[in-house]
């Protein structure tokens, strides 16, 4: 890709996150999302932003996540991701940070396992890693901001870090109607199977970023 093509798509990127976000947000620079070789930040005082950098299993860069207080309980994430397929992206937070890309889950085939599972306990759609799924456009950009109570900067660094993770498909939230519900199975189970359960069928882990912990 040409040299000015690809300022360019970092300059629509950075006002993209720019538009998005609050005032307040610090904008991060075109070289940054283009450029940067740095994986992770370190909150180094309670209540400071993180800031992760997404990167493929080739470990290219993806785009960018920032997370700030928005008010007392308040979280406000902001995205600016580039280079995905278009359409809807399943988007959690993993709850290890830990983004190993040689990492393959065995039962799906899926790399950056090692950032193992929700962040959160409960059923999927409940957990506290459950954010909205990015929309990329035609272009392969995505540009997201939206406010959480689920966590805080601060839980997402704690001992063993966070992961923000990007999957190759659209997330259902495992909100499957009980008109689709089966007869029992082998395991006795009669409603969403356990890749339902589990990513709502987003399908495999494509892009991780890592929150680092302060353990
Ligand atoms: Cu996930």
């Amino acid at each position: 890709m040409p040299r000015t093509t690809r300022l360019a798509m970092a300059a629509g990127l950075a006002l993209g996150l720019a538009a998005a976000a609050a005032p307040a947000v610090p904008v991060l620079s075109a070289t940054t999302t283009a450029a940067t070789t740095a994986a992770t930040t370190t909150q180094t005082r309670p209540g400071e932003p993180v800031t992760a950098v997404i990167r493929n299993t080739a470990g290219r860069v993806l785009g960018t996540v920032h997370v700030e207080r928005y008010d007392a309980k308040k979280s406000r994430v902001s995205v600016g991701m580039r280079g995905l397929a278009p359409g809807f992206h399943g988007f959690h937070v993993h709850a290890a940070g830990v983004c190993d890309p040689r990492s393959v889950d065995r039962a799906t085939g899926s790399a950056f396992s090692s950032a193992g599972s929700h962040l959160g306990s409960g059923a999927h759609g409940d957990t506290a890693g459950d954010m909205p799924p990015l929309l990329a456009a035609a272009d392969g950009t995505a540009s997201a901001s939206f406010v959480t109570d689920r966590f805080t900067p601060e839980q997402l660094a704690d001992a063993n870090g966070s992961a923000f993770v990007v999957h190759a498909g659209p997330d259902n939230f495992a909100h499957i109607p009980d008109r689709y519900f089966h007869r029992p199975d082998d395991t006795g189970a009669v409603g969403p199977d356990a890749a339902t359960r589990k990513t709502g069928d987003a399908g495999a882990r494509i892009g991780c970023g890592v929150v680092k912990g302060r353990g």
